[in-house]
């Protein structure tokens, strides 16, 4: 069945001056966003993480499948299997599964195998992607472009989160199909990103990396 096609009504058109400046102080606050590990447990209600989750899934996505879901763990017992098994896996990875070069490029970050954030956050956020859906009479059906799809809904999610003041992490431990264990997520589904959200601890610091100049990000063909 074919879509009814309905009039696109975007809320405003800036003028060129308006729009030079718009774009370049978005560019600014996104520029503030950092990936921060050190969270306050201060709580966040569970109604601001329904809304920016629901943010996060009006990314486009392949054939408007929409392939994803989004667990929403505050469960201090869940919280607490996670962080073991994550950091069993992170250890295994920092002592012996990362190669030399890797560790090296890690090494001014400051990184280890520890995640205790994985507890203090008050909410993490498990993506699964969902590599493919199953009909009511158990028929499977194929979705397209998942990792594309589920990226952008997580780029949409990381932004949200820095709009309205809050921080994460994209944290990644490797292998993850623990959490399709610990959360019971059913055989479509597979782990693609875990992120502790929340607010910053009071002394929360974060390396002082900087972003790559224009000249070395864009490529422009006038
Ligand atoms: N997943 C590990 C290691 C790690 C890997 C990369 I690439 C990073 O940019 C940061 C960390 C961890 O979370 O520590």
């Amino acid at each position: 069945m074919n879509y009814s096609h309905v009039t696109y009504t975007h809320s405003y058109q800036l003028s060129e001056e308006n729009l030079l400046k718009e774009s370049y102080s978005y560019y600014q606050k996104l520029n503030h966003r950092r990936s921060v590990r050190f969270f306050s447990d201060k709580p966040v209600s569970e109604l601001v993480i329904q809304n920016l989750i629901m943010a996060a899934s009006t990314a486009p996505s392949g054939a408007n499948k929409q392939p994803w879901t989004f667990c929403a763990i505050s469960n201090p017992e869940i919280k607490k299997q996670i962080r073991a098994a994550a950091e069993e896996e992170e250890f295994k990875s920092y002592n012996g599964r990362m190669s030399e070069e890797w560790l090296r490029d890690l090494a001014p970050l400051g990184t280890d195998w520890k995640k205790p954030f994985l507890e203090t956050a008050p909410w993490l956020i498990v993506v699964f992607k969902r590599a493919y859906e199953y009909d009511t009479a158990n028929k499977k059906h194929q979705n397209y472009y998942v990792n594309e799809s589920v990226g952008l809904a997580c780029g949409f999610l990381l932004t949200a989160i820095h709009e309205v003041g809050l921080v994460t992490l994209t944290h990644t431990p490797s292998p993850m199909d623990f959490l399709t264990k610990i959360l019971n997520r059913p055989e479509n589904e597979r782990p693609f990103l875990l992120l502790p959200i929340g607010y910053p601890a009071d002394d929360a610091t974060v390396p002082d990396i900087q972003r790559k100049p224009a000249e070395e990000v864009v490529a422009w063909y006038k």
